[in-house]
């Protein structure tokens, strides 16, 4: 058999622009002169059921039921019928930028019907009321503004099609909560033999429309995160359905992280096999084994049925090493379709779900690979392998060919600082203008005149973890970063031109409230400084893979135990002697920093935000100050 290969991403990722893992496999396996395509079944999903055609299935759904049952968004929707299908193609062609004109007509707010999405605008009114979004978004152009107001109209849209058709459905995720750290298959196999709602029946048509276009024989079904994973089995049971000889793999993220220990025969009822870790070599080394040139004992890192139980298959062959595994390809996604949406005010959030962005990876894996509450074990962080910049340039230039678009995210979970100086005396050497932001950490080796070099070669955002801001917590989560570091660091980027954006974690193990006021002072100060212009709170979660559930008792914490482990396994409950109520905190932390993000509150006591009475800081007043003069 010659394999022809269709890979796919089931829904949902995001509506902007294509999740890579497709392109880098339908590029590797070509590069290897195997026959691969590839379908964003995500979007073809957003873009079926967000039509006209899409917007009459909800309403004859919304019809069957009774009038009891219909929230104030789905009343409006009702009343507003023939406005939305004249107005749905229209506005979604606007968002995919291939109508951009319609922007004056959305921006005077006569023309797309406003559901209850739009009641948000009214926290924005400016005290003389002349300018709704003033407030929020200082002055907006015409094409903003249209495109927060589109925005809203979709969410509208999507909040009828929760509440009508199926309450799983978001943009970002799709019944998240059946794959999460789900240590049994029960709660997906109940849903995968109900009825299927509108969703999953249109998902069903998209995947015998790829099937019937592409005629594969293998199909690769990639989930990147746990909102994949009822998507992915879906598509797996109409591929079967329709023709059981197709063969069926599931990989990405979530298999990489959460079925480690995977346990469950009837996950093969759907997929034939499930592989682990970067899937070039897995892929090879199975399409050889189909093609009868290998046999099953030397699959690698793959589970398989065998006799009704689940096997683990690793000859350990190697991985293709970085330098080696081509230039990942987008041919055959649709470019033009992916919506640009605003809805976020977070200016870090915006560059992610606005614009299409070429997704690459500057290295494999995590040159650091010591923070204490990372998943350190995996191999996505653990094996550190990089390519030169010339081959990471060459990359950038065959992808700027295909897609005709300069606008790169590095995907890295911590661009290495060194290969990223590399890579901008490269672009600079080559003459290549390109736009470019991704994750960093804020180490010191980013020095004023680094940063500069940075900037001129097409860098325009950086994040990066300040996680817990206290210099105790930092070295016992071994970050290798301390506040006044991070302070010069992220005051370098801003210097240059460059956005700031700072992942902030709250509720690691021994933090105490004084801790955490202290934490936000710190931050307070750093807004104050220029230094960060954006951030968001995380609460700490402990996983198993990472040193924290690897070794509790090193960081004062004991493990609740964990039920026997079938299908996922990666959250892990803890207990803190400090017993500190972070989910109250956090409230607090997350209004200090949205009110930071517009430049407000920053001359007030941090203690002000807090709801319940909480210690005066320990931080003296102008330390991130003396910390950029010193
Ligand atoms: C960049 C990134 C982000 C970015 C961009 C996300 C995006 N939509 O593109 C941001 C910061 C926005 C983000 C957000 C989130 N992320 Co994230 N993210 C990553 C990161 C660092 C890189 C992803 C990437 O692009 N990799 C490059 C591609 C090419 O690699 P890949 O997808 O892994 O594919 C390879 C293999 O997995 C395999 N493979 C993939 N598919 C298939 C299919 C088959 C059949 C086979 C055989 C092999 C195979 O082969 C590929 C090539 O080797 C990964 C960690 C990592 N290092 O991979 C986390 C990661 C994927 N994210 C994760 C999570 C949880 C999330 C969030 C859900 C977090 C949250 N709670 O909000 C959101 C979801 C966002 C969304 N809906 O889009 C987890 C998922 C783990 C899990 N529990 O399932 C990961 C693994 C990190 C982690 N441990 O936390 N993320
Ligand atoms: S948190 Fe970031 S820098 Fe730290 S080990 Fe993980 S990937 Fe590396």
């Amino acid at each position: 058999m010659i394999p022809r290969v269709l890979s796919v991403i089931p829904p949902m990722t995001q509506l902007n622009t294509p999740y890579p893992s497709t392109a880098y496999l339908t590029g590797f396996l070509r590069s290897r002169g195997v026959v691969a395509v590839q379908e964003d079944l995500a979007l073809a999903l957003v873009l079926r059921l967000f039509s006209a055609a899409g917007l009459r299935a909800i309403h004859a759904r919304i019809a069957a039921m009774p009038k009891a049952q219909r929230t104030p968004a789905i009343k409006n929707f009702e009343r507003q019928f023939e406005r939305y299908v004249a107005t749905i193609e229209p506005a979604v062609a606007f968002l995919q930028g291939r109508d951009t004109s319609l922007a004056w007509r959305i921006a005077g707010r006569d023309f797309l019907p406003e559901g209850p999405r739009f009641a948000a605008l009214d926290a924005y009114v400016d005290d003389d009321g002349s300018d709704p979004l003033g407030w929020a978004f200082g002055a907006l152009g015409i094409q903003d503004r249209a495109r927060h107001f589109a925005t809203l109209y979709l969410n509208d849209v999507a909040d009828v099609l929760r509440e009508a058709v199926d309450a799983r459905f978001e943009f970002v995720r799709y019944a998240e909560s059946l794959a999460l750290s789900q240590p049994t298959f029960e709660p997906l196999a109940t849903a995968l033999a109900a009825p299927p709602t509108l969703v999953d029946s249109t998902l069903d048509q998209l995947t015998l429309a790829a099937l019937d276009k592409h005629r594969p024989s293998v199909v690769l079904v990639s989930a990147p995160f746990p909102g994949n994973v009822y998507g992915a089995f879906r598509i797996a049971q109409a591929i079967k359905k329709h023709d059981p000889a197709i063969v069926t793999v599931l990989g990405g993220g979530f298999a990489n992280t959460e079925l480690r220990e995977l346990a469950e025969p009837r996950v093969f009822d759907f997929f034939d096999y499930v592989t682990l870790d970067d899937g070039e070599r897995p892929i090879l080394s199975l399409l050889e084994h189909l093609r009868g040139e290998r046999t099953r004992e030397q699959l690698v890192r793959t589970f398989l049925r065998d006799a009704g139980t689940v096997r683990y298959i690793d000859c350990g062959e190697p991985d293709i090493p970085f330098n080696e595994v081509g230039t990942p390809t987008w041919d055959g996604l649709p470019l033009d379709r992916y919506l640009s949406v605003l809805d976020m005010l977070n200016p870090m959030h915006r560059l992610w779900s606005d614009g299409r962005w070429n997704k690459l990876t500057v290295a494999h894996g995590c040159y650091w690979k010591k923070c204490t509450f990372c998943d350190t074990s995996l191999d996505y962080i653990s094996r550190y392998d990089a390519a030169s910049a010339s081959v990471l340039v060459d990359r950038i230039e065959a992808v700027i060919a295909e897609t005709g678009q300069t606008g790169f995210h590095f995907v890295d979970e911590a661009a290495p600082p060194k290969a990223l100086a590399a890579l901008a005396d490269e672009l600079q050497r080559r003459n290549r203008a390109i736009s470019w932001w991704g994750n960093i950490r804020f180490e010191k080796s980013f020095t004023p005149e680094l940063c500069q070099r940075l900037a001129a070669s097409g860098c325009i955002a950086v994040s990066g973890g300040l996680e817990v801001a206290s210099d105790r917590l930092l070295k016992l989560m071994q970050k290798g970063v301390s506040v006044e570091q991070v302070a010069r660091v992220t005051h370098a980027f801003t210097e240059a031109g460059i956005l700031v954006h700072a992942y902030l974690m709250y509720g690691f193990p021994t933090q105490t409230v004084q801790d955490t006021v202290d934490a936000l002072e710190y931050v307070r100060q750093l807004f104050a400084a220029g230094c960060i212009q954006s951030g968001f709170w995380h609460r700490f979660a402990c996983t198993v893979h990472a040193p924290v559930g690897l070794h509790p008792e090193q960081f004062g914490v004991t493990l609740k135990p964990l039920p026997e482990i079938k299908f996922a396994k990666n959250d892990v409950q803890f207990t803190d002697p400090t017993g500190v109520d972070h989910a109250a905190l956090g409230v607090a932390l997350n209004k200090a920093l949205y009110n930071y993000m517009h430049g407000l509150g920053l001359d007030d006591d941090v203690r002000g935000w807090f709801d319940q009475s909480v210690p005066k800081t320990r931080v003296p007043r102008h330390f991130i100050e003396r910390a950029l003069t010193s």
